[in-house]
Order: structure tokens, then sequence, then C-alpha cells
């Protein structure tokens, strides 16, 4: 680093020649191996690069399938069927009464009616929150989110021409709906990428196992086939009330695959065709054979070390828990990361206090987040695989101020396009952080019990 007038400048380090870096002040850098190349980034926050190398062409010459090898970063879990794709600029999608109604930030238009389908009111087709999933996918490659909703009869679909533009719904598939068997406190409903064509295709965890129905690319859908014979209500005895399973690309090869946390923790491997390898046992800790219960302790699955490759993070009797990937979708034994914060012995009950793992720092590393009765608490993650201890950070969106998780969700997002992950909050009455004087809970249509509300973004 050299001073020259008035400002230091450093090279961005030997190996890799051209640019420099300026500041005001004196500084020092940390280099991290990204994605796609390096990242360095000052300590204040002031200034993050990337520097794309030839590790980028390695990776995009992909599998041969039409796809990359990238990791794929986005987790599908039971309580994030629409994740958020982290592009900055984010919309509020609500099923309400008289159809799905969007809001988009940044846009001149405000809440708009955006199709008289997939609502509440006969009109608007009788959906209902405890028999139907209504969720937000890419189901033609384009990067727009579709509307896809799983009815009585089957699954629908209503295509975005974008500009807040949906096509009338089209009915893709008779399976996986209510007259088939499928039911919402039982069974779970995806539409993934399962094959790094761009296109959502549909996997359906049921009775018998996990069911997948291919995208053909033509706004059809294959008949569903059996993919896992295992992962099912009756096959493994998995459900929503005791069991967790997520839909994560466990070993980096850019194929989603199948994470369970039941007796011990499963996955099951996706050979990238639309079936999956036998189910591998992964770890033992976070499981129900070791006392792990969805009524007490959250688990996630999400990137902790900035790898791409996601770890696995729950909230124990007293203190917080990791197990770090391996890299190959094995993980290593837990370790106590945060002692007696976020956890059952300190007070943190599911039923009141939601959890998140969300970047708040823009490293790309998941920090944790956690709504308690007198506000909201982080840990920071060091990304030494160790964590900040817990701090209060703000009073709002918390239990004395009456957000309840029944009627008041909260989301983890970045609005602002920094990479940091911002809090949006659904209250009684409008939308908190993005100023929305619509969504809430006690407006007219949008009771919890009666509407589904997401917050993503519908466009790249
Ligand atoms: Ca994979
Ligand atoms: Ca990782
Ligand atoms: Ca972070
Ligand atoms: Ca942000």
């Amino acid at each position: 680093m050299s001073k020259y007038n008035k400002k230091y400048v450093a090279p961005e380090g030997q190996y890799w020649g051209g640019n420099l870096v300026i500041s005001d002040t004196p500084f020092w850098w940390k280099v991290d191996k990204d994605n796609v190349g390096y990242m360095l980034t000052m300590p204040d926050g002031k200034l993050s690069l990337t520097f794309i190398t030839g590790i980028e062409e390695k990776l995009e010459k992909g599998n041969g399938q039409g796809g990359t090898s990238q990791p794929k970063k986005v987790v599908y879990g039971q309580n994030s069927l629409v994740p958020h794709n982290g592009q900055g600029k984010v919309d509020i999608i609500g099923f309400g009464a008289a159809g799905v109604v969007v809001w988009r930030q940044g846009s001149q238009t405000s809440d708009l009616l955006v199709t008289p389908n997939f609502g509440f009111n006969n009109e608007a087709g009788r959906w209902r929150v405890e028999n139907h999933v209504r969720l937000l996918a890419d189901t033609t490659g384009n990067g727009r989110l579709d509307i896809v909703g799983f009815s009585d009869a089957g699954v629908s679909i209503s295509v975005s021409k974008g500009d807040n533009i949906f096509e009338e719904p089209n009915f893709v598939l008779a399976e996986f709906g209510y007259d088939a068997g499928w039911r919402v406190e039982k069974h779970l409903r995806f539409v993934a990428d399962l094959r790094n064509t761009g296109r959502g295709d549909i996997i359906g965890f049921g009775d018998q196992g996990v069911f997948v129905s291919l995208n053909n690319g033509d706004s059809t859908f294959s008949p569903s086939k059996l993919a896992v014979a295992d992962f099912g209500y009756e096959a493994g005895g998995w459900t929503p009330d005791v069991s967790l399973r997520f839909l994560a690309d466990l070993n980096g090869n850019g194929l989603l695959d199948i994470i369970g946390f039941g007796r011990v923790v499963w996955a099951s491997f996706n050979n990238g065709d639309g079936t999956f390898q036998p189910l591998k046992s992964v770890l033992a800790d976070f499981s129900n054979g070791q006392a792990w219960y969805n009524d007490r302790h959250p688990r996630f699955v999400a990137d902790l070390t900035g790898d791409g490759k996601p770890d696995l993070i729950g909230m124990k009797d007293d203190g917080v828990y990791v197990a770090f990937n391996n890299g190959d979708g094995t993980f290593n034994a837990a370790q106590k990361v945060v002692d007696n914060e976020f956890c059952y012995s300190k007070g943190w009950r599911v039923e009141k206090h939601p959890i998140f793992i969300a970047d708040l720092t823009g490293d790309g590393r998941g920090d944790i987040v956690g709504f308690y009765d007198d506000g909201v608490y982080v840990a920071i993650n060091n990304g030494d695989k160790t964590f900040n201890p817990a701090k209060r950070v703000l009073d709002k969106f918390s239990w004395k101020e009456n957000w309840v998780i029944e009627k008041h969700p909260r989301f983890l997002v970045d609005t602002t396009g920094d990479g940091r992950a911002d809090i949006v909050g659904i209250w009684d009455s409008d939308v908190y952080t993005l100023l929305v004087e619509n969504f809430g809970d006690n407006r007219r249509g949008w009771a919890a019990d009666k509407a589904v509300k997401y917050v993503a973004s519908l466009y790249p």
C-alpha cells in the first residue's frame, strides 16, 4: 500500500495484475475465495470487489447437461416454499381474497391485482390455505417467476409475461392435488429446477415417498414418477410435525439434493435427470435420534462458510450448534458456536420467536437473526467457524409489540441491493420497512388463515 495524491493506493494482490484499490483512509483487506473467483473485502464494508478468475471458466463448462455446476445456493424447505433469490429488489406477492396481488419495489404503480385467480373468493377459485399450496417458481426458464397452484384437481400455472402481466391459468397436471390425496399437514410440494434446465420441475413428498414430475419445456409436465421410496408420510414415517425436509445442493455439483432430519440426518443425492440416489446417512446429530425436536429446536440448512455448500445449524436446549459441510454433502460432528442464546433454556419458543439464518454482513456467510420478546437479536458469523455473542439490535418486530407468528410473517431479504439482508415484516395493517399499506392481517381479505404472502423477486 502506498500514498498517492493524499489517497491510499494498493494493488489488488500479486497473482492478479491490473486494478488498484483507492481509499481516503489507511486500510487492510481480506481476500476470500468466492464462488467465481476471489473476493476482496475491506473491513469497514465500504468496498468489496470480486475478482473473476479462471475458476469461473472451469465451473461454467458445467456438467454437460446444459447448465453449470456452480453450487445452487438456494434452499427450499417447509418454511421456504419460495426461497428469496437475493437480487436486492423485492416484490410482495399476496394470494388474497380476490386473487393475486403484487407490490413491486421501485415501481410507480401501487399494489395491483395481477390475476383474479388463486384467491379465497368463489369467483377467484375458492383456494384454501388448509387444502391447497400456492407458490411462485420459474417454469419457463426466462428468470421470471410464474404463479403455481396445487388445487383439488391438480396443478395450475399462470405464466408471467413480465411487467405485472400473467397469462390465464393453465391446468398442467391432474396430480399432486387434494383429490389425489395430497394434504398440507402431511405432505410437501415444491416447484424446483432439479435438472439445471432453468425450468422448475414438480417435486412432492407424498405418502409413498418423493414423486417427481418433469417440466417438458413446453408448458406441459410428465406424469409423476416415484423418485425415492422414502422421505414420505408412510414411507419412512416423515411428517412436517416431527421431521424436516429440505432441497439443497449439498455436494456443490449444481443439482439440488434432498436432506431430511429424521432418526438421523439422511441425504439423497440428485442424479440430474429427475432421479435420486439411495438414502445415505450424513450426520447423526441434529436428528430425532439425538433428541432434536421440531417443537423446541429450529434447524436450518444454510451456507455458513461462504463456499457455496450448505452447512447445518440448529438451536438445541443450551445454545446454537453447527455442523459444517465436508464438501461432499456429509457433515462434521456438531459443535456449539453460541452459548445459551436463541435456545429453549434462555426462553426462546418456536411458537413465539421466529429465527432465521440470513447474511447480514454481505460476506456470503449466514448470520443468526431471532425475534424475541423485547426485539431482534443477532449473532454475526465471524467467518472462521465462530460466531460473535448474540446482541439485541432493534426493539421492533417483537412479541412485546404484539408481533405473533401465526399472523405476522417476517422475512430476511435484501431490499437495498448491498447484499445484506434487511427485515420485512407484515403486521396488522401494513408491511414494515417497505412502507406498503396493504397485505396486513387486519386488512379485508388478508387474514392469515385465508391468505398466503411471500416476499420474492418476480423478475431477474
Ligand atoms: Ca447436488
Ligand atoms: Ca459451507
Ligand atoms: Ca454474514
Ligand atoms: Ca440490504
